[in-house]
C-alpha cells in the first residue's frame, strides 16, 4: 500500500484516540469517510487513471477505508465501554448496606378503645350509628333541647364552619356525637314507619355513636378534636335500672376488673330529665378508692325524643355520654391528653 494511504490510517487513527465523545467522533469519521471526507475524495481522483491503475489504486484505498472503518468501530466501542463503566461507577448499589424495613403499623390505642366499645356494646345488641362531622345547628343543638342562647351555641365553646343551612343557621363542627342518634332515631322511624299502631310491638332503637367531635378547648386534659362515644337506648320501658346494667357491665368489661363499682351522681343536661353523672370505683391498683367520673347519662327528655320523630308517650329511655380519649388514659394510665395527638411514634409503639 502505498505511504499517502498508510499516513491517512495513521492520522485517522490519532484523530479517532483524541475523539472523547461518540459525538467528535463522528465528526472524526466524516473527515475521512463522509460525502467529502478525504476517502471519497480519493476516490474521485481516480478518474484520470487507466484501467489497470484504477484496479491497483482502487484496492488499495478500498484496503485503506476499511482499516478506517476498523479503527472507527473498535474507538466506537471504546467509547460506549467507557460509558457503561462511568454509569456503572455512578449507579453503584452497596447491596451491603442495611435495608429500610418497614416496620408493622398499629391501631392508635384510642382506635383500640373505640373498637372494644363497639364490641362490648355490639354484645349487648347496639348498633354503631355514624354521621357527618360537619352539622347543622338543628341536629347538634336544637334537637337536643339547647335554648337558643345556651352557652355551648357561642363562639367561645362550638368551631363554626362559614356556611348557613336553610334555616339560615352556621354549620358546626359537631361538639358531641348525639347528632347522629338523632339522625338514627329518624332513619328508624322511616324503617319502621308500617310498624306504629299501637297493637304492635314498637322496635327498640339501640344504638351507639362513637366518633371525632370539636370544642373550642385546648390544655393537658382537652384537645380542640378529642373522640366521644354516646349510647342510646328508647324502648317501651326502658329505665335507669337497664342503664345501670347496661353501663356496669360494659364498665368491667372495659377495664376487665369485676371488683370495679359505679356511681350516679345527681347533675343536669339540656337533653336529658333526670340527669346523672356516673363515676366508677377500682378496688384495687394505682387508681384503687378513687371515685372517677367516665359518663353524664339520664333519661331522654320528652322534647328530643319527639325531635327524634317518635312519640314520647311511646318510647322513653335513657342516654349517656363518654369520652374514649379518657377511658385510654385510665385504662393504661397515661396523664397528658396531648400524647395521644402528636402523632410521636415513641409512644403510640407502646400499645402495640
Ligand atoms: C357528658 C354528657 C351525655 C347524653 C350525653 C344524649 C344523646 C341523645 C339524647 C339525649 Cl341523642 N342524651 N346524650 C345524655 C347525657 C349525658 O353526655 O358529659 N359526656 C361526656
Amino acid at each position: 500500500m502505498s505511504t499517502d494511504l498508510d499516513a491517512l490510517i495513521a492520522q485517522a487513527q490519532t484523530q479517532f484516540a483524541q475523539s472523547d465523545t461518540p459525538a467528535a467522533l463522528e465528526d472524526a469519521k466524516a473527515r475521512f469517510l463522509g460525502k467529502s471526507g478525504q476517502i471519497t475524495e480519493l476516490m474521485k481522483g481516480m478518474a484520470q487513471l487507466s484501467v489497470d491503475e484504477k484496479k491497483t489504486r482502487g484496492a488499495a484505498i478500498n484496503q485503506a477505508k476499511q482499516a478506517i472503518e476498523k479503527a472507527l468501530q473498535a474507538r466506537r466501542q471504546d467509547l460506549a465501554d467507557a460509558e457503561l463503566m462511568r454509569q456503572l461507577q455512578a449507579e453503584r448499589l452497596d447491596v451491603t448496606l442495611p435495608g429500610t424495613l418497614r416496620q408493622p403499623g398499629g391501631l392508635h390505642p384510642v382506635s383500640r378503645t373505640m373498637e372494644r366499645i363497639e364490641q362490648i356494646f355490639g354484645s349487648m345488641g347496639f348498633d354503631v350509628a355514624d354521621g357527618p362531622e360537619i352539622e347543622s345547628d338543628w341536629h347538634s343543638f336544637t334537637s337536643l333541647n339547647n335554648p337558643p342562647n345556651h352557652p355551648a351555641r357561642s363562639m367561645q365553646d362550638t368551631f363554626y364552619v362559614d356556611i348557613k343551612d336553610e334555616q339560615g343557621q352556621y354549620y358546626n363542627l359537631r361538639p358531641h356525637t348525639s347528632p347522629m342518634q338523632v339522625r338514627y332515631a329518624h332513619q328508624h322511624v322511616k324503617k319502621y314507619a308500617d310498624c306504629t299502631d299501637a297493637d304492635q310491638t314498637l322496635p327498640d332503637v339501640r344504638v351507639i355513636a362513637p366518633g371525632r367531635t370539636y370544642r373550642v378547648d385546648s390544655d393537658a386534659t382537652h384537645s380542640p378534636m378529642f373522640h366521644q362515644c354516646e349510647g342510646l337506648w328508647l324502648g317501651q320501658n326502658v329505665s335507669f335500672k337497664d342503664l345501670k346494667f347496661v353501663f356496669t357491665n360494659f364498665c368491667k368489661t372495659f377495664f376487665e376488673r369485676d371488683d370495679l363499682v359505679l356511681r350516679f351522681r345527681p347533675s343536669f343536661f339540656p337533653f336529658t330529665e333526670p340527669s346523672a353523672e356516673i363515676d366508677i370505683q377500682f378496688a384495687s391498683g394505682p387508681l384503687a378508692g378513687r371515685w372517677l367520673e367516665v359518663a353524664g347519662s339520664g333519661q331522654v327528655h320528652p322534647n328530643v325524643v319527639r325531635n327524634m320523630g317518635l312519640d314520647p308517650e311511646k318510647y322513653i329511655g335513657f342516654a349517656f355520654g363518654m369520652g374514649p380519649d379518657r377511658l385510654t388514659m385510665l385504662r393504661y394510665g397515661v396523664n397528658d391528653l396531648r400524647l395521644f395527638f402528636d402523632g410521636d411514634i415513641r409512644f403510640l409503639s407502646q400499645f402495640q
